[in-house]
């Protein structure tokens, strides 16, 4: 048996504090006098990194060594959130620094509470490559994670008016978490032309003379695991002005400044995150993102497999690639590219390779999010790959030819290239032809790409190249570190923290629903957490709830498949009820405090609508005297990782209420269940599965079904379209103008009442207002709903992404753990 090898922390609490006054006083160039809270902040990253580097190092040069099969992950989303509280639990060693500080004379949650958010990420896909690097160091798998570095991470979000204002993102002042590897450096060609020639051996060789090149430096994030020192790496690309390009020579001709222009242009490409969720607007530099990214990391990943020297056809023995969405898609193209072009090998030999090593995980199945580029774009940006693309799919559809002679309209619907005008590359369908697997989200999710946007596919690959991987959470950041009171309580029943290794274990937790005892620690536990969340509403908006009123939580991005304006629409609905009611009855009814967050994309109008009338809503119930406590409406500003992690743990009820067939998993449903909250939710993505794990009393299911929207949407276009009753009388107070200027939602309104109501509010509205009725009732019974969280939590297991990376490492990477030996 393998004995552990111990993480390199610190051996005791004064050896944490020395080396803290080390930095204050060397590396920050201070005095303890003068060590404010952010000077804290940096020397404990300092301190705390020093010690992970040691086990990244050694990490690195066994993986090497041992020269096993790799993952390697593309994301252009790594939603990390902060650094410093995860490596110090990881390492297990925050209790320790919380007694050093406190030593000290600082508070460690304010202490944590300076580190600002690393948030390159738009959402649910971002968040979800975060997970997946904490698994696979915590599993540990020899896995590395690729992205861009961009300057600006997502909008910072401030509401003024009611209206959501972006603000810049910029985040790399001081950022202790990378370390800049200037030595290791590619230049990527963008543009120019395509030769052909014949070698001596009669051979046509096909060359890329790129117009304009760009420098990809690589910054290195350390990934610590859990209770292991296995320590991953995340590789961030920043672009720089190539050196040939700021040279000498153009100072001395009078360029300086035409000199300085080239450089920015360069510097623009890894600037900026675009900002869209589930929205592809087709932008020339986002395709220069893509490609930017893509071909520095294949660089990277075949000259790690050189140095073995093994022959080309044991690349996919060596290495798996996953790509997170479509956006890496151009990986498939380019490493053919580099098969044929630069290393020589025949087009089918390198296309087996190519296809053996990508694995492509599709996230969405909404239209407008379907990545799609114009051939033109392509051919003035990549010449040779968009003659690589005809090929690939010229031999494809060949094929497809071969397989159904007979079937004309299939060739048009299933080719990479789209012939509209302007032709359009296809990046999910490529994704397809050049990956072994495809997978969904979710059961349903995967389910629906077979039948629906992909069901040709599935007829030419046959159904084994498309499986399911339901997706999964971290329960160290998402129990352990957002809600260490919870957690340190399921310990004391669950024989210690081996939960969090092994979340099935959460099951032991079952046989305490029914006691008292523990169901009364575990109701004070989710008070506090109330209670710290009312007291941060109350600073920061002047809002004052009731920690004993039930918290209803929606935090999510602003969309309108996932329906916050139904949230909104019911929001006002309750209100409305209240204020018709007698003063008598009105007292007994259940308070709620409503809380939302999330941003709406820049250019996104709707969602914009949304924010500014719960915002408007808000102010007009929570200053209605008649009212009081029995209603509050509260959007959180700004929300974020950091966010999610103080929210989430002081949610009673969480809505996941997308229309059905569209959320293709969703995460933070998981979050908040692992939290001891329950669901309101639409039989959609992760929701079913929750459902099937926890048990259908635990949770609040409601509206129409997937197999039903198609048929739903069809009567609202060609048959009568009658709104719901309460929806109208909704309708009315708006346009009356309660809320404001009617005028400022009426795109909100129109949408439901003239233009299809594609979402299908008016259908699910009265089933919701039904069931959230029925949650007033089971939160009158306090013991009762303890115990459906408990039991809820108890079955939680599933959920884990360990689970959900051991199913991507056996049926997708064919990888396995690096088990760490004492003496490597
Ligand atoms: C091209 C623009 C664009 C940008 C981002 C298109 C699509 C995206 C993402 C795929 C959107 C996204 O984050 N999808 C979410 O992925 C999560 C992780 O699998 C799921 O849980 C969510 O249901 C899904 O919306």
């Amino acid at each position: 048996a393998w004995k552990k090898h111990s993480v390199s922390g610190f051996s005791d609490k004064d050896g944490f504090e020395k080396e803290l006054v080390r930095h204050v006083e060397t590396t920050l160039a201070r005095s303890m006098y003068n060590c404010d809270e952010n000077a804290a902040y940096a020397a404990s990253s300092l301190a705390f990194r020093d010690r992970l580097i040691l086990d990244w190092n050694r990490t690195q040069q066994r993986q090497t060594y041992r020269d096993n099969k790799r993952v390697y992950y593309l994301s252009l989303e790594f939603l990390m959130g902060r650094a410093l509280d995860n490596a110090m639990l990881n390492i297990g060693q925050k209790d320790l620094a919380k007694a050093g500080l406190s030593e000290l004379g600082y508070r460690i949650e304010d202490i944590i509470d300076q580190e600002h958010d690393a948030a390159l990420g738009n959402g649910g896909l971002g968040r979800l490559a975060a997970c997946f690097l904490d698994s696979l160091a915590s599993l540990n798998y020899p896995a590395w994670g690729y992205g861009l570095r961009y300057r600006y991470g997502i909008f910072k979000q401030q509401i003024v008016n009611g209206y959501q204002v972006e603000v810049p993102d910029y985040w790399l002042h001081f950022n202790p978490w990378e370390f800049p590897r200037h030595d290791i450096s590619i230049d990527i060609g963008f543009h120019g032309q395509v030769h052909k020639k014949t070698d001596e051996n009669g051979k046509t060789v096909t060359s890329w003379e790129p117009g304009q090149m760009v420098k990809a430096v690589a910054y290195d994030v350390p990934i610590p695991g859990y209770d292991t020192p296995t320590t991953n790496n995340l590789r961030l690309w920043s672009s720089e002005a190539a050196s040939e390009e700021f040279d000498f020579q153009r100072f001395n001709r009078g360029e300086y400044e035409s000199a300085v222009a080239e450089q920015q242009t360069a510097e623009t490409i890894s600037a900026v995150l675009y900002p869209n969720d589930n929205l592809d607007r087709g932008k020339e530099l986002r395709l220069k993102q893509q490609y930017f990214w893509v071909a520095a990391s294949l660089y990277d990943i075949v000259r790690r497999f050189k140095k073995s020297r093994r022959p080309w056809r044991e690349f996919p023995d060596q290495v798996a690639i996953q790509l997170n969405d479509t956006h890496p898609t151009l990986a498939v193209v380019e490493l053919q590219r580099v098969l044929i072009d630069l290393e020589g090998l025949e087009w089918d030999d390198a296309w087996n390779i190519v296809v053996e090593t990508f694995g492509y995980t599709n996230h969405t199945v909404l239209p407008e999010a379907l990545e799609k580029w114009s051939v033109g774009l392509f051919q003035h940006l990549l010449p040779r790959h968009l003659q690589i693309i005809y090929d690939i799919n010229l031999f494809f559809l060949q094929k497809v030819e071969r397989m159904f002679p007979d079937d004309r309209d299939m060739l048009r619907r299933i080719s990479i290239i789209e012939e509209a005008s302007p032709k359009m590359v296809r990046m999910a369908y490529l994704a397809i032809v050049g990956s072994h697997k495809v997978n969904g989200v979710a059961e349903l999710h995967s389910d629906l790409i077979k039948t629906t946007i992909f069901k040709d596919f599935v007829a030419i690959f046959g159904p084994d190249k498309f499986t399911n991987v339901t997706n999964g959470i971290t329960p160290r950041r998402w129990l352990h570190q957002a809600n260490a009171k919870l957690s340190d309580l399921i310990a004391t029943k669950c024989e210690g923290n081996g939960f969090l290794n092994d979340l099935t274990m959460l099951s032991k937790l079952e046989k305490f629903a029914e006691d008292k005892e523990f169901r009364k620690e575990w109701a004070e536990i989710k008070f506090a957490n109330k209670v710290r969340l009312a007291k941060y509403i109350k600073e920061t908006m002047g809002i004052s709830v009731n920690p004993s009123a039930l918290f209803d939580v929606q935090v999510k991005r602003i969309h309108e498949y996932k329906r916050q304006q139904m949230n909104i629409f019911g929001v006002i609905h309750r209100y409305l009820t209240l204020k018709a009611m007698a003063p008598e009855k009105r007292k007994k009814q259940q308070p709620r405090v409503s809380i939302f967050g999330g941003k709406a994309a820049p250019g996104y109008w709707m969602a914009k609508q949304i924010i500014h009338l719960i915002n408007s809503v808000g102010s007009v119930v929570n200053n209605d005297a008649d009212i009081g406590d029995l209603l509050k409406v509260v959007f959180i500003a700004d929300y974020n990782v950091s966010k999610a992690e103080m929210i989430i743990p002081a949610s009673d009820l969480s809505e996941h209420i997308s229309t059905a067939g569209t959320e293709a998993s969703g995460t933070s449903n998981m979050k908040f269940v692992l939290n001891g909250g329950l669901i309101i939710g639409t039989c959609d993505g992760a929701n079913i599965e929750i459902t099937r794990e926890t048990g259908e009393n635990n949770i609040f299911l409601f509206g129409n079904l997937a197999e039903d929207v198609e048929d739903l949407r069809h009567a609202h276009t060609y048959g009568q379209h009658s709104l719901d009753p309460d929806l109208v009388k909704v309708f009315d107070e708006i346009n009356k103008g309660t809320f404001g200027s009617p005028e400022d939602f009426g795109g909100l309104v129109a949408s439901v009442r003239e233009h299809g109501d594609y979402y299908l509010v008016s259908d699910d509205f009265h089933s919701y207002i039904e069931t959230h009725a029925l949650v007033d009732e089971a939160y009158k019974n306090q013991e009762e709903w303890v115990s459906k969280c408990v039991l809820s939590v108890a079955r939680m297991g599933f959920f884990s992404s360990d689970r959900c990376i051991n199913e991507y490492a056996e049926s997708i990477w064919n990888v396995e753990p690096l088990v760490v030996k004492d003496d490597a």
